[in-house]
């Protein structure tokens, strides 16, 4: 997961400017130890398990970052961060690394593939073993991820795949011309966005990580639900904002738009009324002609814990605002 502040109204700005991190749960699967026998899946570990934070940024001619809250059509930076350093290099040994690689936007979608400087034309497959969500069934070889804004996406890359003394850059293809979305086209490569140099010129090291071509089997996609209750989400512009069904956000949380049929105490549960809900997204077409509107859409997975926490600070924040108002 990543966490990130989520105050109304500032949310994107406060992500931009920085506030934002990696929460790193590991399980009887992906265990975080790449020696741990199976049914562990032997994922690159420790060292070789490196979070990447991708996001572009505008500065202005003192060097302050920009960003105008008051802008909703997105924007996009013309310098490329990650992990808060502009086009940065990493010098990685001749062996298996997990990225953790994570979009904070605030409005760039990317299709990251790994680009050889000395010969464009040669093509790096890597692995993806999972996107946003959770793990994928398996580990897929693919020579590109594409990530909308907020989304993250896990991936295996073997350098000892590469001569020694190599660079390797991580490229972003996707053409994107304003903030409200990409145009699609996949831009040749070294025509794209290089985020980050891979340079590899560390000695060789233990890699007790399995070959990802040998595992058949991360997670298991659940069991089409039976007595399933369907919503509908129709994303529209308003005023220049986006709405849902026609209505938009509602500042300050009052109005529950949608009531979930509780108590569901577990995700095990049983009980008859812990029904499962399908949603479905759809996007009302543009009045614009020159690009599409792109709806990033993410899942969040909140643990019957962390739900009441978050309703509880919800009260808290709203007694402080009306103590704040009052004074
Ligand atoms: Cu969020």
């Amino acid at each position: 997961m990543w966490y990130h502040d989520h105050a109304i109204d500032i949310t994107a700005e406060n992500v931009y400017r920085g506030l934002a991190g990696f929460y790193v749960s590991f399980n009887t699967l992906d265990t975080g130890n790449e020696t741990d026998p199976p049914p562990a899946l032997g994922l690159p570990s420790g060292d070789f398990d490196i979070g990447l934070v991708i996001q572009d940024r505008l500065f202005d001619r003192n060097g302050f970052l920009v960003y105008d809250n008051f802008d909703h059509n997105g924007f996009l930076g013309d310098k490329f961060l990650v992990n808060g350093k502009i086009q940065p290099f990493f010098q990685v040994h001749p062996r298996r690394c997990r990225f953790r690689w994570l979009n904070t936007g605030p409005s760039r979608f990317l299709e990251l593939f790994l680009t050889d400087p000395n010969n464009l034309s040669a093509h790096h497959p890597f692995w993806q073993i999972s996107h946003d969500g959770n793990l994928l069934p398996r580990p897929l070889l693919v020579e590109s991820v594409g990530m909308a804004v907020a989304e993250r996406s896990d991936v295996i890359i073997d350098f000892s795949q590469l001569p020694p003394g190599s660079s390797l850059f991580i490229e972003n293809r996707l053409e994107q011309k304003d903030g409200r979305g990409p145009t699609n086209r996949i831009l040749p490569a070294g025509q794209g966005n290089l985020l980050l140099r891979f340079d590899v010129v560390l000695p060789p090291v233990a890699d007790n990580s399995a070959d990802p071509a040998t595992i058949t089997h991360l997670l298991d996609v659940p069991a089409a639900p039976q007595n399933i209750v369907t919503r509908g989400f129709r994303f529209d512009r308003q005023n220049g904002m986006w709405a849902i069904n026609g209505r938009l956000m509602d500042d300050d949380c009052e109005t529950i738009r949608f009531r979930a049929k509780l108590p569901c105490t577990s995700v095990h549960s049983t009980e008859p009324r812990c029904r499962q809900v399908l949603w479905k997204a759809r996007r009302r077409s543009s009045s614009r002609t020159s690009t599409s509107d792109c709806v990033p859409m993410r899942t969040v997975r909140q643990s019957p814990a962390l739900a009441s926490s978050s309703s509880r600070a919800t009260a808290t924040q709203r007694r402080y605002q009306k103590a704040s108002s009052s004074r």
